[in-house]
């Protein structure tokens, strides 16, 4: 008996494309509450603009898996204050990890994606 093997990888529209991180699911950004992806582990989809207690203000690795694709917001930067206000801390494009970086550390309130740094 034949099975289709779903491995848990979404269908995006022609053009696009989607990657896993080592430490992050395709479509998300992660942010983890210490270095080197450990700790307690964040991840959205979409934007947010006040991050949850357990991350907030303690985010001290990054990885950003999102889709990237024609017209589509790929680049994820870090605000130090909700709403996506003041300078981002960090701003990471498509498939790159960060393990860690002082400038961020534990910086970080709220983020968005962007189409670039
Ligand atoms: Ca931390």
């Amino acid at each position: 008996m034949a099975t289709l093997a779903l491995t848990g990888t979404s269908v995006a529209g022609a053009g696009s494309a989607s990657a896993d991180t080592p430490h992050c699911p395709s479509g998300y950004f992660c942010a983890f509450e210490h270095v080197n992806f450990t700790g307690t582990g964040y991840m959205a989809a979409g934007s947010d603009a006040s991050w949850p207690e357990y991350i907030n203000r303690k985010d001290s690795s990054w990885a950003n898996a999102g889709i990237t694709g024609p017209g589509i917001p790929a680049w994820v930067k870090v605000y130090p204050l909700n709403f996506q206000l003041g300078a981002s801390t960090i701003c990471l494009s498509p498939g790159r990890e960060v393990s860690h970086l002082s400038y961020a550390n534990d910086g970080g309130r709220s983020h968005g994606w962007y189409h670039g740094c």
